[in-house]
């Protein structure tokens, strides 16, 4: 009797050592265990079959049948290990990045010239202590004329030189109405530059378009005068065309008295850049502001302008026609 459960212990031992070395996954690992050490499984059923044993057999073949249990217990445990490792060596082999692979190629963009200009004008403002500010290319006659001191009779306000909309609204001719909407909504002092799409019913040619871009600058402040304008200025072009001598002539906008135009000593020939001049008393009534109280200069130019000028484009056309052959000389 004694031999007989020895020997079957010591034969379960070696099957359940060789099944579990051989199992290839940890499911059936798992079917191992409980087949082996499970509550029905079949280490126990020897246990339970100790009690046809004597008293004295029973101390040894219990020591055995332990044995036998941290044996299999054991193998379990080793193989788990083995197939653990192997599960995530798999996933680290199929999740694998060869880092040396050459990356797709992406043609590179550049900045549209365009751009360029605005990009330039906006972080030299920015660096002056100035806000960008946008708003609609829609507009109502109030924000682009009227606010703008610019009488019904003048010019401008002509359908052959504005677009109208049929509703009455209009497609702003400028972006000093950007400029009225932002005073309406802060209080001096105020630093504000607007770039922007403005319309004009004009005739296209090499130096016309009916869609051109601006940008306009506006400070308001208690005691500014027409000295603090041409600092601005010039600290501007500076920035923009480097130190060249400039000079400004006496003209006339609705929206500012004094006026003037500045130009630019370019190669050797003066060229008109921009417009400037301090802001009519006019303008800030509209915006409820008192011009007893305060002052405030603005100026504009056109961003074609300034780029045709710096990169020496003859033809405004060019900027539009997203010619790559044109674009990539930038
Ligand atoms: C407010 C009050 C006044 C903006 C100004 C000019 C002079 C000017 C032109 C240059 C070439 C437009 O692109 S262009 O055709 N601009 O000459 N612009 S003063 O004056 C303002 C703006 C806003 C409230």
């Amino acid at each position: 009797m004694t031999n007989s459960l020895e020997a079957q212990l010591l034969e379960l031992r070696e099957e359940g050592k060789k099944a579990i070395a051989a199992a290839d996954t940890l499911e059936r690992l798992e079917e191992l265990r409980v087949s082996y050490l499970g509550k029905k499984g079949q280490l126990g059923a020897l246990l339970r079959s100790m009690g046809q044993l004597s008293a004295e057999e029973r101390p040894t073949i219990g020591a055995i049948a332990n044995t036998v249990k941290e044996a299999l217990q054991n193998s379990i445990e080793q193989q788990r290990a083995v197939l653990e490792g192997a599960k995530i060596q798999a996933q680290l082999e199929a999740e694998a990045l060869d880092v040396t692979m050459p990356g797709t190629y992406r043609p590179q963009g550049r900045i549209h010239p365009l751009n360029g200009i605005i990009d330039k004008a906006l972080d030299i403002f920015v660096g002056l202590g100035y806000t960008v500010a946008q708003g609609p290319e829609m507009e109502t006659d109030y924000y682009n004329f009227e606010a703008l001191n610019t009488p019904p009779d003048h010019p401008a306000r002509d359908m052959q030189d504005t677009f109208y909309l049929p509703d009455g609204n209009l497609l702003r001719t400028h972006t000093s109405s950007v400029q009225i909407r932002y005073m309406e909504t802060e209080e001096p002092p105020i630093r504000v530059i607007a770039p922007g799409r403005v319309y004009r019913r004009d005739n296209v040619d090499a130096t016309h378009s009916a869609v051109f871009h601006q940008i306009e600058l506006l400070a308001i402040d208690e005691e500014l005068t027409f000295t603090d304008l041409k600092g601005t200025i010039k600290v501007f072009l500076e920035a923009m065309f480097g130190e060249l001598p400039i000079r400004f002539r006496a003209s006339y906008f609705p929206f500012t008295e004094p006026s003037a135009e500045v130009d630019l000593q370019w190669k050797g020939r003066w060229l008109e850049v921009m417009g400037c001049g301090m802001v009519d008393p006019n303008v800030l009534k509209a915006v409820g502001y008192d011009p007893e109280v305060y002052t405030g200069f603005a100026a504009g130019f056109g961003v074609e302008r300034f780029a045709m000028v710096l990169h020496q484009i003859d033809d405004i056309r060019r900027l539009y026609a997203s010619d790559l052959r044109f674009l990539r000389q930038f």
